[in-house]
């Protein structure tokens, strides 16, 4: 008996002292419809470097009769500077490349997470569910059968106009593991209805440091970049907001017409097709952190492909990961390879549908 009291004690005392020392990191984030514009090239293909040809147009050609094209309402994440919801926190040159992914939120091991999330959209209930870490019943972010009530039930789905505070705790077990980098990705997504919430867009990343090797604002010390690619067949056919973009940009389309239907499947790296995804720019000699996930149906089977350098992924050399739906992986890279390099989805189909973009290395070496 004794051995357990000294162990509950020591376990007591651990906790109590963790919470002590953590940040307890606010964010404010709100969902809003938004018109998003997955190809804001058009008509021209940057990855080639000439006009979309005509299978490219497919998936990116609107017609303003019955077929959609590049752009589409969608609901976003996006972070504000405080509970005002007044003002958008800008957003940082070198996390142009989210696109259209929700903020970071970023922590260390003993940290809590306070989201202040607000429904600015107009009429879908929608919620904040993260993977990985610590969570009660009130802030889990997903509405089934699980024997709860009360206020237990308010996380499960923020009505429009509605605010609701999701408190999050990060505890080792949400913190790399012994065999990872010193820094991890997880998803987070809107759950109330999952395929329609995320594939309206509802999705962002929470990266988690060691506590002993992260900056006081929760970034590794590791590493001098991080980048964070979402690989997501996003089907439009299922969104929240199909009707509304047939009403708006494909009046005559019929919503059983399989070209129809393959026209809005939009195979992206955070939104973006055919290289539109901007700003993964590195300096020659950085230490790189990928982080790279995946969401979706059976047909997001992903391989991310890295031309012109490799990366280690737990602790094995390769340039090319394997994902599936709801993947997190966080690889790391040396960049010393300068150029441009083109960086994709390595399936044959979704080559052909514009799941490519490109790195940067400028030249200059960094040394460390
Ligand atoms: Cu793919």
């Amino acid at each position: 008996m004794a051995g357990i009291c000294i162990f509950l004690v020591a376990l007591s005392w651990t906790c109590v002292s963790s919470a002590a020392q953590g940040t307890v990191r606010h964010y404010y984030i709100a969902a809003e419809d938004t018109l998003w514009d997955f190809a804001p090239s058009y008509p021209d293909n940057p990855m080639m470097g000439r006009p979309f040809n005509n299978s490219e147009r497919i998936f990116v050609g609107g017609n303003g009769r019955d077929r959609i094209g590049h752009r589409y309402k969608k609901a976003l994440y996006r972070e504000y500077t405080d509970a005002s919801f007044s003002s958008y926190k800008t957003r940082p040159q070198e996390w142009e490349h989210l696109g259209i992914l929700g903020p970071v939120i970023r922590a260390s091991v003993g940290d809590t997470i306070k989201v202040i999330f607000k429904n600015n959209t107009v009429d879908k209930t929608l919620t904040m569910h993260p993977h990985g870490l610590s969570y009660d019943k009130a802030s889990e972010g997903s509405p089934y059968n699980d024997g709860t009530s009360g206020k237990d039930k308010l996380d499960d789905g923020v009505r429009p106009g509605e605010t609701y505070t999701y408190t999050w705790d990060v505890p080792e077990s949400a913190g790399p593991g012994p065999d990872d980098p010193d820094s991890i990705v997880w998803l987070y997504h809107s759950h109330t209805d999952e395929p329609a919430d995320t594939n309206a867009g509802l999705i962002g990343t929470l990266i988690i440091s060691r506590k002993d090797r992260a900056w006081p604002d929760g970034r590794p010390k590791d590493v001098d970049r991080e980048f964070v690619t979402l690989f997501k067949i996003f089907d439009e056919n299922a969104s929240l907001y199909l009707r509304e973009n047939m009403a708006a940009f494909a009046p005559e389309a019929e919503m059983d017409d399989e070209d129809f239907i393959e026209s809005n499947l939009m195979h992206s790296m955070n939104g973006y097709v055919y290289d539109n995804l901007p700003g993964l720019v590195i300096n020659q000699g950085e230490k790189v952190r990928w982080y790279v996930v995946a969401l979706g149906t059976e047909v997001d089977l992903h391989s991310a492909h890295w031309h012109g350098n490799t990366v280690l992924s737990s602790g094995q050399r390769t340039d090319v990961i394997e994902l599936m739906p709801a993947s997190m992986k966080t690889v790391t890279m040396i960049a010393d390879n300068p150029g441009e390099w083109m960086f994709h989805c390595h399936v044959d189909d979704h080559i052909k549908a514009g799941m490519m973009g490109r790195y940067i290395i400028r030249p200059g070496k960094t040394n460390h």
